[in-house]
């Protein structure tokens, strides 16, 4: 299997020729070859975005909205494929991309291919004066990064909403997880969306990637990945004036209080922790436990991930799938000796399964891991891991639960259980964090803003918040003579 650039409603091959491996994560091994796109690739696909957009981005927001409603139902109808194609790729559970990513996908186009039937702007009448109002329009060609950890999900969240409100695209995903973006450049065939309105360019982040970000015809930067490379693309694209959104890192504090209904919050939290190989950004990866309850919380989230089941993610019973590559499953467990080194417990994980079916045994695998009797500085419970680890840490008051959640370099989301309101609220009031769940987990609406403080990143992308970042606004002032 081959996935090339998709430019000007084509595939075509690299300019230099040159692919690279695309490995299966759960077998480790090398199952399509993809793209290593240059700077010459780049620069084919910012000239067919360019091409197009005049067209696209003049036409009625009904016939955009009903090209991409098209596209939304293409990929629901084609959901067992494009959820082997995510699993073979990604190594996560089918179950998963059944149920979470390929569906998430679909719903990612069809809420901003209805948006823009119901979006409007501001006016204001200025008394005895005139009349000014707020203009809003696509930008252009907009440049978007995809990571590997939610390849299609991820990716149609930055395509819905910047083909939907009339911006032409140059996607790179990432060289992880080539291949769900090259089924969603096949179904934008079958949709009929014009040539040149979304384009792929294929390869290494440092080389296509990095490209797109110095591209000076790219004025609109949208980014999902890690904080390090976040900080390359942004001291890139500052000094070049770009429009940038900047998804980064997490390390969420999951916050589980003694009033909280612990029947709900222990299984919750072993799903927070442990969904998609701890493989997403959301992930409830230091979970805080109010001291009185702190042995009873230990004791079910260790048996919790203990009955998680580790295999062959085409297995639709399979629970953990393999990390996504040999180097991150190396990082992974290197923050597990790391934590051992620094005398926390490793309650359950720590290594790989041991039964595995033939078919997968050379894949990335690890047991869901949980860590405790580490303070709030150490190593595991500041940097993101992004693997299947928790960290479990006690706290003695609600300033206290506070203080050790809000104390990383991350704010992208967190999670707090109690029965309280008041506390719920004030607590959510005091979490330096872009999302607060009060009582659940990645509960997504689409209309509610989506991104984090601190270095988890800068931008916003849901709802009217991308409005907002994929069109540019202008006031319009008209004097109206009142006599
Ligand atoms: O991601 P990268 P990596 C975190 C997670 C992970 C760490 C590193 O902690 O362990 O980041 O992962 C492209 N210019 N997250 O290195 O490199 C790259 O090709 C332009 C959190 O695999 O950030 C890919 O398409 N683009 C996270 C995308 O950036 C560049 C998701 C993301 O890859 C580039 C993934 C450059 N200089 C990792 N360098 C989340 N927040 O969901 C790379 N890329």
């Amino acid at each position: 299997m081959t996935f090339d650039h998709f430019i000007g409603g084509k595939f075509v091959p690299p300019i230099e020729g040159r692919y690279l491996d695309v490995y299966e994560p759960a077998t480790g091994q090398v199952y399509a070859r993809c793209a290593a796109g240059t700077s010459a690739d780049v620069d084919l696909a910012v000239a067919a975005a360019e091409a197009a957009f005049p067209k696209w981005s003049s036409m009625a927001a009904d016939q955009r909205s009903r090209l991409l409603l098209k596209l939304a139902d293409l990929i629901e109808s084609r959901l067992e494929w494009l959820a082997e194609a995510e699993t073979r790729d990604q190594g996560k559970p089918i179950a998963l991309s059944r149920s979470m990513d390929i569906p998430r996908a679909a719903q990612n186009i069809r809420f901003f291919a209805t948006a823009i039937l119901h979006s409007s702007s501001e006016s204001f009448a200025i008394d005895q004066i005139g009349l000014s109002y707020t203009l809003r329009r696509a930008r252009g060609v907009c440049g978007l990064i995809s990571p590997w950890n939610l390849p299609l999900y991820l990716l149609t969240w930055k395509v819905g909403p910047a083909l939907a409100y009339g911006n032409t695209v140059v996607a790179k995903p990432s060289e992880l997880t080539p291949r769900t973006a090259h089924h969603l450049a096949e179904l934008c065939v079958e949709a009929g969306l014009p040539p040149g309105v979304l384009n792929l360019v294929q390869g290494y982040g440092r080389e296509a990637g990095a490209a797109l970000v110095a591209h000076p015809r790219v004025a609109t930067i949208s980014f999902t990945g890690g904080t390090t490379t976040g900080r390359e693309i942004a001291r890139v694209a500052a000094p070049m004036f770009k429009k940038l959104s900047l998804e980064l890192g997490g390390k969420n504090a999951n916050v589980i209080f003694a009033d909280a209904e612990l029947g709900k919050a222990i299984p919750m939290s072993v799903r927070a922790a442990f969904t998609n190989q701890g493989e997403v950004c959301l992930t409830g990866s230091r979970l805080l436990v109010e001291r009185s309850i702190y042995d009873k919380v230990l004791e079910g989230v260790v048996a919790g991930a203990k009955q998680l089941r580790s295999g062959d993610p085409l297995d639709p019973h399979t629970d953990q799938g393999a990390l996504v590559s040999r180097e991150h499953l190396e990082k992974v467990r290197g923050y597990i000796a790391s934590a051992r080194e620094a005398g926390g417990q490793v309650l359950c994980g720590g290594e790989p399964p041991h039964d595995l079916p033939e078919r997968v045994r050379g894949g990335y695998f690890l047991r869901p891991t949980v860590i405790a009797g580490l303070g709030p500085d150490a190593r595991v419970n500041q940097e993101e891991i992004f693997g299947p680890v928790v960290s479990v840490i006690p706290f003695d008051s609600e300033a206290e639960g506070v203080a050790i959640a809000n104390g990383t370099p991350y704010g992208l989301a967190a999670t707090l259980w109690t029965g309280d309101v008041s506390r719920a609220h004030r607590v959510a009031e005091n979490l330096q964090a872009g999302i607060v769940w009060i009582n659940c987990w990645l509960v997504r609406d689409l209309r509610t803003p989506f991104g984090g403080v601190k270095q988890s990143g800068v931008g916003r992308e849901g709802g009217e918040d991308a409005y907002h970042f994929y069109t540019e606004s202008k006031s319009v002032t008209l004097r109206v003579p009142h006599q």
